[in-house]
């Protein structure tokens, strides 16, 4: 307990105070937000510490609940928080880990311990932004057990029973003076646990809500995860390739396969830390894959051709996973790893690694290769299709397609566009709208399914580029945010089964090609209403069943129900009322939590694979005609 000892015992009371005090002022500097993901944040926050206990070979069960009266108990059988006196702070070290911040780490130097990022800010903070936490500590033969509210203790350290088993049982409740919404969700969860136990091979966890129960354990680690990420695609060769070495103290673990599909689904982590935006590690391993292949075709005198990593792209499916003592986070999000060392070693193991793969399964070398060099010509395609619709459309109208009611204001902050399934809808919406701020952009019915597109189709496809160009933000590796038009783009389809697979195909084209735009908070899907309650001149309309039912029920009034099928019904004036106008309408903000999720979701839905699909839409058959990612 080294690092919480203060010399003098009121300056680290005081500081004990200053701490949670901080916590509770400023919860987002803790913990990302106080949104729904921060709220999950605070059960990942317990799992991270029972997760170290695991990594230091301590602890191979966790279980998690989520309990009817809202709070979740988190319990593993580690060694339990230590419950003796800790001398300068005159109370025990169990205490003293729950209510000083940062001192809920582990000390012993041969773990991997977290810093940076919004992981490892210890439980404190849990404790902080909870408004009740029980912990159960067994240790030393003894149950132990004490209690806090909003991180301060209202009982004392009480031993309740004897006990042979060692760990820590933490329940606690979520604080709603803190947090927008208190309800913890399986799904969310159920993604990071999964998650976990495939990045740490052989612990078991559960996760359990009422009678739901849900076990993630992992004999091979990552080498599952790569399957699990690949399930719903056909792989081009048979073996996961899978190396783990250490070196210099850093241990670097790869798995990857490549499959059929035309996306890249490469996840990396450090210290269990999902690096969303990459880093050393990530640049090092895609350097030296490309490098190995590119060797492997010189050796065996294949091809002429030299690829680029952006060929060895396409299909592949890998799960970097690395451990590093002293990791440096930076970037936006705090999910990019900077240390320098890292770019080298990972370049030199990967580089190595595969080579000698290679040589050794040269079916799967020659398999892979084909698929990269086929990439490699497709890309070169796109680029002409691509030079060719920016010559097409500045003949045409200075660069804005021809289908396209712009709006008059320049200002991309304060304008909209609106993408429209249909020609008739398309014409309502332009009568309808407001031409100051309003684009409308109609398409043709479908747009081309990307997921099942290599990218030269997809640059010919007129939809797309239409999209593309009426965005002006270019798209793919060339995307740049900045000079995207609108900041809000909307997809306005019909609210049936037709206008779902629409809005799918076109967010499928949004998250494969423009993902920044997604990440920005700049799509979004327009909810027309399903119904409208007439009574005169006066229209009530309602945007669910559930809606629909209140109004009835609490009404003796005989109002005439109409119900929509699609925005064609509605004249131009009502689509403009319920749909469009800024004071009245609905909008859906389209965000990514969990590009896992998200990525699950795609591939499930739009893939090649028709029994997964299947089974997805059956299980999932509201969300997909209500789509949330
Ligand atoms: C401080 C020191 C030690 C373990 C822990 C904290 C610890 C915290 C949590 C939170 C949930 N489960 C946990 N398990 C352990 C080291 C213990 C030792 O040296 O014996």
């Amino acid at each position: 307990m080294e690092n919480t000892q203060n010399s003098e015992y009121n300056a680290s009371q005081i500081k004990v105070l200053e701490g949670l005090e901080a916590v509770r002022k400023r919860p987002a500097m803790y913990i990302g937000s106080t949104s729904l993901r921060g709220l999950h944040h605070l059960v990942y926050e317990v799992v991270d510490n029972s997760i170290d206990e695991a990594m230091a070979g301590h602890c191979d069960t966790i279980n998690v609940s989520i309990n009817k009266d809202g709070s979740v108990t988190v319990i593993d059988n580690g060694r339990g928080i230590p419950v003796g006196l800790h001398k300068k702070q005159n109370k025990s070290a169990l205490e003293v880990v729950m209510t000083v911040l940062h001192a809920g780490g582990k000390f012993d130097k041969d773990t991997y311990k977290v810093s940076g990022g919004l992981h490892g800010v210890g439980i404190s903070v849990v404790n902080a932004l909870s408004k009740n936490v029980k912990v159960i500590v067994k240790r030393d033969g003894k149950i132990h057990q004490q209690e806090y509210e909003r991180g301060k203790p209202t009982s004392e350290l009480k031993i309740i029973g004897e006990t042979s088993e060692t760990g820590t049982e933490v329940t606690f409740f979520p604080d709603e003076e803190i947090f927008q919404e208190t309800e913890f969700q399986f799904d969310i969860l159920e993604s990071r646990l999964r998650e976990l136990s495939y990045l740490n091979k052989r612990v078991k966890i559960t996760l359990k809500q009422n009678e739901n129960e849900k076990e993630f354990f992992s004999e091979d680690g990552i080498i599952s995860f790569v399957k699990y990420i690949n399930k719903n695609s056909e792989s081009i060769h048979d073996d996961i390739i899978y190396f783990n070495k250490e070196k210099d103290n850093i241990e670097l673990e790869v798995a990857l396969q490549y499959n059929q599909g035309y996306v890249e689904k490469l996840y990396s982590f450090v210290n269990n830390i999902n690096t969303i935006e990459g880093g050393t590690h990530v640049i090092g391993f895609k350097a030296a894959l490309t490098r190995a292949v590119n060797d492997y075709i010189k050796k065996k005198k294949i091809s002429d051709v030299r690829l680029t990593k952006e060929d060895l792209k396409e299909g592949l499916a890998a799960i970097i996973s690395i451990k590093v003592p002293e990791p440096q986070f930076e970037g936006q999000t705090k999910t990019k790893l900077g240390n320098s060392e890292v770019k080298s070693l990972a370049d030199q193991i990967t580089k190595s690694q595969l080579s000698a793969y290679f040589e050794e399964n040269p079916k799967d070398a020659k398999a892979i290769i084909n698929k990269c060099i086929l990439s490699a010509k497709a890309r070169e395609a796109a680029r002409k299709a691509r030079d060719l619709t920016r010559r097409k459309s500045i003949l045409e109208s200075g660069s804005l397609p021809g289908k396209l009611a712009d709006c008059q204001e320049k200002d991309p902050a304060k304008s909209e566009i609106f993408i429209v399934e249909g020609d008739s809808a398309g014409g309502s919406a332009k009568q309808g709208r407001s031409r100051e701020t309003q684009a409308i952009l109609p398409l043709k019915g479908k747009i081309l399914n990307v997921e099942k597109a290599s990218i030269d189709k997809i640059f010919a496809n007129n939809e797309i580029t239409t999209i593309i160009s009426a965005l002006g933000c270019g798209v793919g590796e060339e995307f740049n945010l900045e000079k995207t038009r609108y900041h809000k783009v909307i997809i306005m389809t019909d609210a049936d089964v037709d206008g779902a697979h629409i809005t799918t195909l076109i967010l499928t084209f949004f998250y494969r090609y423009m993902k920044p735009l997604i990440d920005a908070g700049y799509l979004y899907i327009a909810m027309p209403p399903l119904y409208g309650l007439k009574k005169g001149k006066k229209i009530i309309y309602c945007h669910s069943e559930k809606k629909l039912k209140e109004i009835s029920e609490n009404s003796e009034e005989n109002y005439t129900l109409q119900r929509y099928k699609g925005l064609g019904e509605m004249d131009p004036e009502q689509l403009r009322v319920t749909t469009m106008d800024p004071e009245n309408r609905m909008l859906k903000q389209v965000t990514v939590e969990d590009a896992i999720l998200a990525d699950e979701m795609f591939t499930t839905l739009m893939g090649d694979k028709v029994e997964p699909r299947r089974e997805f839409i059956q299980t999932y058959a509201k969300e997909v005609t209500n789509l949330d990612i």
